[in-house]
């Protein structure tokens, strides 16, 4: 364990105190011996010095808020992980591709409809394995507005408003059959980036693998996006045709290199598999070529060839065509280190750190030089496909030699860069100027990404970084032979690094987080005007106000209109036939933070939540005759068990 020489003072003044209160002796019931307690308790819980400082860096009093918010993927969960930084509790989760009972995502109301827009192939996935979270930014800064996440099985987007802490879009694109390079946004926010990872003929055709060369391809979706009204606008959207090697992470320009996004790639040796068909496995007939490439692409010039129309449209996306990225001059390769994986874009938006997975060195890409050679025309070669590659060389400033397994970098805008270092099982702080080593702390263990705050921006704060460790062995009771990752808080403030805190995540291997300044985010209290609908615009046109409740009987079936305040439904009797289309309308009336109800209709697999102001939308149909009580789902008063009603289905 690391420990901090620096003093306790506070220990101190706490014995003074104490050395004074026992001196009175009318103060029997003052307050307790506080400084001997707590040096008690230090020694009977065997603690250092260092966890006393860490306990006391991460310990948050009640109601004393969080600096940071942390949104980190959850991995299978196929959700977003809330957690406050630096107590490193969980404020939320966030349900995104997959159903979440309490949130009612998925069980009833229009968050179905958002769901179901995620569907793929005509199948329904209730899972996924999100990766990297991405905060919108303006200006390269995060503004706390909205996230995105992306789903590497199957290739989705998601969109997240931050100011009710709701997914409210899912988009799906069948041109990819699988993604990685996800999310990753553009300085501001115009364009949210998802790239294939394992190549596929496009737009999820049949082609042997024996063609794999001519007919399997990769390709960067650039989603556009509309800030105003928080949602991804399809037809806007453009794609353009990569190789079929295996893009990789990607990360989008900043400040001088706005315009520019850059990609890794692994497998340029193509191969895919076949151990039983007497071919070399994957892993080692992609891991031949010494180096592979860094995918260089202009999409601000990528965004006016879409819009001049020299697209092809697959699979309802207009893709620019390789020979036309080529031709018009926006893809280039540069050669990288052998298997690279984290490509991270350094905040003065100059230089773009690489991490080998196979290496022992950090590869520091200068892109003006990347730019300068694409707009000499200076060659080395051509790939396969015609696309032109940089000399290796002359496109880097340098190399720092990290340790055995660099993947992910983060910085703290103070001039140094922070390098996960998986196969060593350490963050490695080092000097983005003189590319020099400055400290190494060990993780528990296998460390993925990293995560610090501000990370991404193009001014880092510094202060924390989480290493996001995929292996926890011993750190945790044990629960059997599934573990919990291991998400460790590390205090950065100083010259060596400190660590604070060891986190459990127990619902998926979450891969990627961002952390933002707390006070950037402005998230609603209440949903107002009352019959605010979150998934639509305003107030819905079926929102219902206290003495306008009803019931009618139309021609698509049957339509109830009810509220729902402390601590009774109305209406609390709704009479249908069997087979009866049954529309439900239902407003929260209330205004009151935190009054949240919920509406369950056993055995009909509805669950709503309604927060303050709310409204939803629930059609489904009565299919068998019988008695089910509805009742409300949040302990929402004294007489919340008494919140409940009836909704009788009359035999035919
Ligand atoms: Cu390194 Cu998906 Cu970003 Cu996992 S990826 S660690
Ligand atoms: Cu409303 Cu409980």
């Amino acid at each position: 364990m690391t420990t901090r020489s620096r003093s306790l003072p506070w220990l101190c003044v706490a014995t003074v105190a104490v050395a004074a209160s026992c001196g009175d002796p009318g103060s029997s019931a003052a307050p307790s011996a506080l400084g001997s307690d707590v040096r008690s308790i230090v020694a009977e819980r065997n603690l250092s010095e260092a966890d006393v400082q860490a306990a006391v860096q991460t310990y948050m009093p009640t109601g004393r808020h969080d600096d940071y918010y942390t949104f980190a993927s959850g991995g299978h969960g196929g959700n977003i992980i809330v957690i406050g930084v630096p107590s490193m509790r969980i404020l939320k989760y966030i349900a995104v591709f997959t159903p979440e009972p309490w949130q009612g995502y998925g069980y009833g109301d229009e968050s179905g409809d958002v769901l179901k827009a995620g569907d793929r192939a005509g199948t329904t996935l209730t899972w996924a394995d999100t990766h990297h979270p991405a905060l919108s930014e303006s200006g390269g800064d995060y503004d706390g507005r909205y996230l995105f996440i992306g789903d590497k099985a199957n290739p989705r987007m998601a969109v997240i408003d931050l100011r009710d802490f709701m997914t409210k879009q899912i988009v799906a694109s069948e041109l990819l059959q699988s993604e990685h390079g996800a999310a990753f946004v553009t300085p501001d926010t115009d364009y949210v980036i998802e790239t294939s990872q394992y190549p596929a003929p496009l737009g999820g055709r049949f082609a042997p693998l024996e063609q794999f060369d001519t007919e399997y391809r990769g390709a960067m979706i650039f989603w556009k996006f509309d800030k105003e009204k928080g949602r991804i606008v399809e037809d806007q959207s453009f794609a353009i045709e990569l190789p079929p090697y295996m893009q990789d992470l990607a990360d989008a320009g900043k400040k001088g290199s706005d315009g520019w996004v850059f990609c890794n790639s692994i497998n340029t040796e193509r191969a895919w598999g076949g151990i039983l068909e007497g071919k070399p496995s994957l892993e080692s007939g992609s891991t031949q070529n010494d180096m592979d490439y860094l995918h260089c692409i202009n999409w601000r010039k990528a965004e006016q060839v879409a819009k001049a129309g020299k697209t092809e449209t697959i699979a309802k996306m207009r893709v620019i065509r390789m020979q036309t990225a080529i031709d018009e001059g926006l893809l280039y390769l540069v050669p990288e280190p052998k298997s690279p994986h984290g490509v991270d874009i350094t905040p003065d938006g100059e230089d773009i750190v690489v991490g080998g997975k196979l290496d022992t060195h950090c590869t520091v890409f200068s892109i003006a030089k990347i730019r300068a050679l694409a707009e000499q025309k200076k060659f080395i070669g051509r790939d396969p496909y015609g696309i032109p590659i940089l000399d290796f060389k002359e496109s880097i400033r340098g190399q720092c030699e990290i340790g055995l397994g660099p993947l992910h970098t983060q910085f703290d805008g103070q001039g140094n860069a922070y390098t996960s270092v998986f196969i060593e099982s350490v963050v490695a702080k080092w000097s983005l100027k003189d590319l020099k080593l400055i400290d190494k702390i060990d993780t528990h263990f296998n460390i993925g990404h990293l995560c610090a705050a501000e990370g991404d921006t193009v001014s880092p704060d510094g202060k924390y970084l989480i290493a996001m460790n995929k292996w926890a062995l011993d750190r945790f009771a044990p629960v059997g032979p599934l573990l919990p990752q291991n998400f460790q808080l590390v205090d950065i403030g100083g010259q060596k690094m400190t660590r604070l805190y060891d986190m459990p995540i127990p619902l998926g291997e979450p891969h990627y987080a961002q952390m933002i300044k707390a006070d950037k985010l402005k998230p609603i209290e209440v949903y107002s005007p009352i019959g605010t609908n979150p998934f639509h615009e305003g107030v819905d046109k079926d929102a219902v106000t206290a003495g306008k409740e009803r019931i009618e009987r139309k021609d698509d079936g049957v339509h109830v209109w009810m509220t729902t305040v402390r601590s009774h439904f109305t209406p609390d009797i709704v009479r249908v036939k069997e087979g009866d289309v049954v529309h439900l309308h239902v407003t929260n009336v209330e205004q009151a933070h935190d009054a949240t109800h919920g509406l369950a209709i056993g055995s009909h697999n509805i669950n709503l939540s309604l927060e303050p102001g709310k409204h939803s939308n629930v059609v489904f149909t009565a299919k068998r005759a019988g008695v089910y009580p509805f009742y409300c789902t949040e302990f929402c008063s004294a007489l919340h068990l008494e919140m409940a009603g009836y909704l009788l289905v009359e035999p035919r």
